[in-house]
């Protein structure tokens, strides 16, 4: 019977084949996934304090953060930056922290990138 060397040119690598693993010169670098940062809409939040909101935490010029705020209003949600899941962390952190303290219900939230 032949015995067909896995390392052979002409011979692919099996799914859970050890020797796949074994043979392989170099391993990809695996880049850290990225967070969106969302803001949603809600019927209370002043549209004042969102546009301050995103000029504040999220360094948008007025124009920039006025059209982010029209279009949460408008569809429900927008993604206002993708960050690492530490920096999106804090971000959400504050904006949710400064709502409360300001007594609007404004939500922001983070969700992993694809
Ligand atoms: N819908 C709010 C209003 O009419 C404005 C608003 C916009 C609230 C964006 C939240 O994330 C938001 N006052």
């Amino acid at each position: 019977m032949a015995i067909t060397p896995h390392f052979m040119a002409g011979s692919p690598d099996q799914p859970g084949d050890d020797t796949s693993i074994l043979t392989k010169t170099h391993t990809r670098t695996q880049r850290p996934p990225l967070y969106k940062v969302l803001i949603l809409n809600d019927d209370y939040t002043p549209m004042e304090f969102v546009v301050h909101v995103l000029e504040r935490f999220f360094g948008l010029d007025h124009a920039q953060a006025f059209q982010i705020m029209l279009t949460v209003h408008k569809k429900g949600l927008a993604v206002v930056g993708v960050f690492s899941h530490e920096v999106a962390e804090t971000k959400v952190a504050q904006v949710m922290d400064f709502a409360r303290r300001h007594q609007h219900p404004l939500q922001c939230t983070m969700e992993k990138e694809e």
